[in-house]
């Protein structure tokens, strides 16, 4: 998370005393306040990433959860890591890791402390470290939130990419490991040597059968030292599958000053969420909060969920950022208001990323308008440069796989390569100054130079870009070729509302 503790929000916040866990009674009414004493909390649940979604998602499912079993349920409070950054942490302590979620639609606003969170851990000042946190017989569960990015993955093939420079940091046993993947492999390493049971592992990203592919991940790196590591690991540690979905944009300024008017009290790490809340998790063996009572859901297979997810929801966030950036958008609201992107934003679900899904056409049909509705909600004001960023690591799995199956069922595939067109535009060096975004990416430094490399030639860009296996798998056929150029050229002569316009009447 960004500081956000601004002059505006530190001021009017400022006057006030500090959320606090001695301070919860002073909390009016109208605010729901954790059913239970946070204080009277142990952890028995570790989570990497202790971001905004997992602060909008799972702590707020397992604080249901916690209510609705009582005393016995004071054992699943989460102690929750932020892996690299100090920010959070710094924000939550002081505030005995209660914050306010407040969740907004255009009927206003609702708001809830929250409690769950038993621990605010920042790994890399962390005196035990996380390994060591893992191996305490007290931790049933390990979740994580890093996001897709910080699997550490090879994006066109999902398998750990060992050049990765925290993988190679990580396989040196004297170093504190800095990855999830390498702090997961030494926590299971400690766990076998001392012959306890290994937590069970929940993957809570958006990264395609993501229990399957960390699974992979941690063995994988196992096996890079320990082979007898890696085939304990793969028979002993469950690794289930989720769906993860809620919209949870970063925290603003102005929450801060909103959450000081609702609590009476001042909250520096408040979460914005829209209403919809769902989570589907692979069944597994072993004790678990009663998130199925708390709005979770526990089914046999997660796979059809999450690719329904990461095609619809997530496929068409990209498409909605990289266009609306190029458009003049700088929130997926807005830009899924602009008429022809919005219609644009419907037909790409219908037409090009339904493919493989398990949903009949009225169900594809209710779930594409509810979507719609989730993404254009006012009151969110989630950034495009926020859902555009790591574009490398994203593109493949949301918008390669499904382009490539509608390529191979002779079906139009025009929408993605707007996507990927508007993509390519953002890695152009002023792209800041042009389109008023921050990118962000692992590899923006390669992309920028690959951008000044084609000089402005768009069948150039189109090919450069596409030649990059790593991010978009096979070299794409040449009918597509031909029509990212056209597109790109278009978007170079500032034609973006023209060329929406021509591919809805197409
Ligand atoms: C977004 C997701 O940042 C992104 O890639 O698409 O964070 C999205 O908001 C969530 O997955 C919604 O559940």
């Amino acid at each position: 998370m960004k500081d956000i503790r601004t002059p505006m929000a530190a001021k009017s916040a400022g006057a006030l005393e500090r959320l606090n866990r001695s301070r919860l009674d002073l909390i009016p009414a109208t605010v729901k306040r954790p059913g239970f004493n946070p204080a009277e909390l142990t952890c028995g649940i570790l989570h990497f990433g202790c971001g905004a979604f997992h602060r909008g998602h799972q702590a707020v499912v397992t604080q249901r959860a916690i209510e609705l079993e009582g005393a016995q349920g004071l054992r699943w409070g989460i102690a929750s890591a932020s892996m690299h950054r100090p920010t959070t942490p710094e924000l939550l302590r002081p505030q005995g890791g209660l914050y306010t979620v407040m969740e907004r639609d255009a009927d206003g606003t609702r708001s809830e402390v929250i409690g769950s969170l038993g621990e605010i851990i920042h790994a890399p000042g962390d005196q035990l470290g996380l390994p060591e946190r893992m191996a305490n017989p007290a931790i049933r569960l390990v979740t994580l939130t890093v996001t897709a990015n910080g699997y550490t993955l090879e994006p066109s093939s999902d398998r750990l990419n060992v050049d990765h420079p925290h993988v190679v940091h990580d396989l040196e046993a004297s170093r504190r490991p800095k990855s999830a993947v390498g702090n997961l492999a030494r926590g299971l390493d400690l766990i076998k040597r001392r012959g306890g049971v290994p937590p069970v592992i929940i993957s809570c990203d958006n990264v395609s059968s993501n229990g399957q592919t960390l699974r992979q991940a941690v063995i994988d790196f196992a096996a890079l030292r320990d082979d007898k590591l890696a085939a304990w690991i793969g028979e002993h540690v469950q690794f289930p599958s989720t769906m993860v979905d809620r919209i949870v944009p970063a925290t603003r300024p102005s929450d801060i000053v909103e959450a000081a008017g609702l609590l009476g009290l001042s909250d520096l790490a408040p979460i914005s969420a829209e209403p919809f809340l769902a989570w589907v998790i692979e069944n597994f063996e072993g004790e678990r909060p009663l998130w199925d009572h708390a709005g979770a859901r526990f089914v046999n297979k997660v796979e059809p969920f999450e690719l329904a997810k990461l095609r619809l929801l997530n496929g068409t966030h990209m498409l909605l950022a990289y266009v609306g950036a190029v458009a003049g958008y700088g929130t997926i609201a807005a830009a899924s208001r602009d008429e022809r992107l919005g219609a644009l934003a419907r037909r790409f679900m219908l037409d090009e990323q339904s493919i493989g899904l398990e949903l009949s056409a009225a169900e594809l049909a209710t779930d594409v308008d509810r979507l719609m509705a989730r993404l254009r909600n006012p009151a969110i004001r989630h950034e495009v440069s926020r859902i555009g960023r790591n574009g490398s690591i994203k593109l493949a799995t949301r918008i390669m796989t499904p382009l490539r199956e509608n390529v191979q069922a002779g079906r139009t595939v025009d929408i993605a390569l707007l996507a990927i067109a508007c993509w390519i535009s953002w890695q152009a060096p002023d792209a800041e100054v042009r389109y008023g975004i921050k990118p962000q990416d692992p590899n923006l430094s390669r992309l920028q130079a690959l951008y000044v490399a084609a000089q402005g030639r768009p069948e150039a860009l189109a090919r450069r870009f596409t030649a990059q296996e790593d991010i978009f798998g096979p070299p794409l056929e040449p009918l597509q070729l031909e029509r990212l150029t056209l597109m790109l050229g278009r978007l170079q002569a500032g034609a973006i509302h023209e060329l929406m316009a021509d591919m809805l009447a197409g």
